[in-house]
């Protein structure tokens, strides 16, 4: 579906495979009857998410957007490795990150104070995270400010509260909410990525939720500039090439050590790095 200047919603079709639009894409067209038009040219992205598939051909998720909120949830589960991989691409995208915790609803008191605790090295990146529930409309406010702001891709699993989230921001839209059957043949789930324009003057775009997301195709330079938390603590290392996994004088080990680095978030970046290095390594 194309979006014309004077807002119609015009079905639309591609020239060539190469002139392949993605959500949130700029195109230019030509009529070819009055309900349908010919995507002739996509303009040049000013940010895109992309991943690989399993036989490593790039592909891309959506486009122009500023910022991602990244979702994750206590069901199915909060995976960190994940939020820190769409964590680095957000960065190589060069675009704002939202931490989104969602279903607090779910949690006791005392899980989600071990979630404040835990989290906390996110805000200590810079980054906002939210705590919130999409079943109680008083927890959204701050999602709310973000995405009357700004154009968001909501990113995460399938089943976290992406659909149910972005219904809050456009109440007139009527978005599909459902989690998956077992089978993977849920009747009322997200099939197909939307973009939508919320009344602020912002944007939102609800997409399918990706088993796995990788982030193979960045190189292990990208993939350091994607943990700011490590590049700060990395600048007292006593060797400027230092890895962070086994060199003596090593600042970031130490940060680690004290407890003023996440012990998670230098896992994830090793297990990051060596992945990418492995990739890279092959080329
Ligand atoms: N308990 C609880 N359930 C939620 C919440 N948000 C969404 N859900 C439920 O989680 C399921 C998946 O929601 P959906 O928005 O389709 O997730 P998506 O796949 O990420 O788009 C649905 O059954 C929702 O009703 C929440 O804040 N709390
Ligand atoms: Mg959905
Ligand atoms: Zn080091």
């Amino acid at each position: 579906m194309v979006r014309t200047d004077s807002g119609e919603l015009l079905a639309a079709t591609a020239r060539s495979k190469a002139q392949n639009a993605i959500v949130g894409d700029r195109v230019n067209c030509s009529l070819v009857d009055p309900d349908n038009v010919c995507i002739e040219q996509v303009e040049p992205r000013s940010s895109a998410l992309e991943r690989l598939d399993r036989r490593g051909r790039s592909r891309i998720l959506a486009s122009n957007f500023d910022c991602m909120i990244i979702v994750s949830a206590p069901a199915p589960g909060i995976d960190r490795l994940m939020i820190d991989q769409y964590l680095v691409a957000a960065e190589d995208a060069g675009v704002n990150a939202v931490v989104l915790i969602n279903k607090a609803d779910l949690l006791s008191a005392a899980e989600r104070d071990d979630l404040e605790m835990s989290f906390a090295c996110y805000r200590n990146c810079g980054y906002e995270w939210i705590l919130c529930s999409a079943h109680d409309a008083a927890s959204l406010a701050p999602l709310h400010r973000t995405v009357s702001e700004c154009a968001c891709v909501f990113v995460g699993q399938s089943g976290v509260g992406k659909s149910s989230l972005i219904q809050h921001a456009v109440p007139e839209q009527d978005i599909a909410v459902g989690a998956l059957s077992r089978a993977g043949l849920g009747s009322h789930t997200t099939i197909a990525a939307y973009w939508y324009e919320t009344p602020g003057g912002g944007a939102v775009i609800d997409s399918p939720g990706v088993r796995e997301f990788r982030v193979d195709h960045l190189n292990p330079h990208q993939i350091a500039a994607g943990f700011r938390d490590i590049a700060d603590a990395a600048a007292d290392c006593r060797f400027s090439n230092c890895t962070h996994r086994h060199e003596p004088n090593c600042a970031v080990k130490t940060a680690v050590e004290t407890g003023a680095l996440d012990a998670t978030r230098h896992r994830n970046f090793v297990a990051m790095m060596t992945d990418s290095e492995r990739v890279n390594s092959q080329h």
